[in-house]
């Protein structure tokens, strides 16, 4: 089938006009067999998992737990005790920033993140840096956003212990050198965190190719339902990180006088988890896999293409993140037109979804001099015609103010 015809949402008009839906790096919108999945939990599966014996738990304990040789699979994992499940990407990285710190951070110790990371990657090292009296370091970016790499040896010391790092950056869509960054660091003991919000939607991940030792990401900004992430770490460290929240699930035997706690990857999944979002995930990768990376990133490829050419034709137009390697992601200004200003008025007059603000990354606003930008991000089911509609909405907004 037809890709868009598998998104009914992508049906509705938007203030009088065919939706034109280009806020996919905020969440992407899901497809009908993901809807069908969590729909057919509720109506057939529904019950807590690992618990009783009972036909329902033993059939949504083996969905959930099938799920996780998916998610194993897609990111090519050694094994399946180094797939979590989390929240989201936000909670993957405080779950590791909160244990590691606990565990290997000391007073005057680092960290190092960079400039154009989300919030997400940036506060909770924050807040384990200052329980601990560590320091935060910041690798550089160059003007058009890539990341000064050649940098990073300097930047490293006996004293660095752990480096976070996106794989794709939310604003700039520059494609990170994960692989280089980590081969970088491991040459000197350090393990690297990979912040993969923006990149699973868009690039291959093969974690034992980048080897790095944790990926986060989120299942909505990848077709899935929201309230789903992954955490993927390597089963060393998994093993070695105390446990991150206590509760059911996560232990192995309670007394009051000591607990013992669950092998992995049970001992950091305490709580009842949102089991329907894990089976949406699921699906949602059966999603991805019958299109084929190579198929996603070719089509993304071309929507960035096209709409960089055409915005670029625009008076005044100043577009940020020039690297290389990037995937479909467009952050703009015009001329001194605030972007608030922009996406209302895309939104009113030609039903265009973008966004616009600091996007969560006002490190890299204060990097440029701005306090924000409009952002135009690119999902599979995205067209050239659509790229169309949004180009001649901006040039009516333009004429307007
Ligand atoms: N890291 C990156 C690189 C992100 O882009 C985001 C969300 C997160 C982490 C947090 O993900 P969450 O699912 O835990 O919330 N980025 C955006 C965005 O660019 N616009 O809205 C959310």
């Amino acid at each position: 089938m037809n890709i868009r015809e598998q998104f009914p949402i992508l049906k509705i008009t938007a203030n009088g006009k065919p939706l034109v839906y280009f806020d996919n790096g905020a969440t992407t919108q899901k497809p009908q067999c993901v809807i069908d999945r969590i729909v057919k939990y509720y109506t057939e599966e529904n019950s807590n998992i690992h618990r009783g014996t009972h036909y329902l738990s033993e059939l949504s304990t083996q969905a959930f737990e099938h799920s996780r040789d998916t998610v194993a699979k897609f990111i090519n994992a050694g094994k399946r005790e180094e797939i979590v499940f989390t929240k989201g990407t936000t909670d993957s990285i405080n779950l590791v920033a909160d244990t590691f710190s606990t565990k290997y951070l000391a007073e005057g110790d680092e960290v190092i993140v960079t400039q154009l990371e989300h919030h997400s990657n940036i506060v909770p090292w924050q807040i384990a840096c200052e329980k601990k009296g560590a320091v935060l370091k910041v690798l550089p970016i160059t003007e058009k956003g890539d990341l000064m790499v050649e940098k990073l040896p300097e930047l490293m010391t006996d004293r660095t212990r752990i480096i976070a790092v996106a794989h794709v950056s939310n604003v700039l869509g520059t494609i990170n050198p994960v692989k280089d960054i980590v081969a970088i660091a491991h040459s000197r003991g350090i393990p690297v965190l990979v912040d993969g919000a923006q990149g699973i939607p868009h690039v291959k991940v093969d974690v034992q190719e980048f080897d790095c030792d944790f990926y986060c990401f989120s299942g909505h900004k990848m077709y899935a339902p929201m309230g789903v992430g992954v955490l993927y770490g390597k089963e060393k460290w998994l093993n070695d990180l105390p446990p991150y929240q206590g509760g059911g699930e996560m232990i192995g035997t309670v007394t009051f006088a000591r607990t013992t706690y669950n092998d992995l990857p049970y001992k950091f999944e305490a709580g009842t988890p949102n089991v329907e979002a894990v089976l949406g995930l699921e699906t949602a990768i059966d999603f991805m896999d019958n299109i084929g990376y190579d198929a996603i990133m070719q089509h993304e490829n071309e929507l960035l293409k096209y709409c960089t050419e055409e915005l670029k034709k625009i008076d005044g137009v100043r577009i940020y993140g020039e690297s290389e390697f990037k995937s479909g992601v467009i952050s703009f200004l015009i001329n001194g037109i605030h972007p608030f200003d922009v996406g209302t008025l895309l939104d009113k007059i030609s039903g265009v979804a973008v966004r616009t603000g600091h996007h969560c990354a006002e490190p890299l606003m204060d990097f440029y001099g701005i306090l924000g930008t409009v952002r135009a991000s690119f999902a599979v089911y995205n067209t050239l015609e659509e790229v169309d509609v949004f180009i001649s909405g901006l040039k009516k907004v333009v004429m307007m103010l």
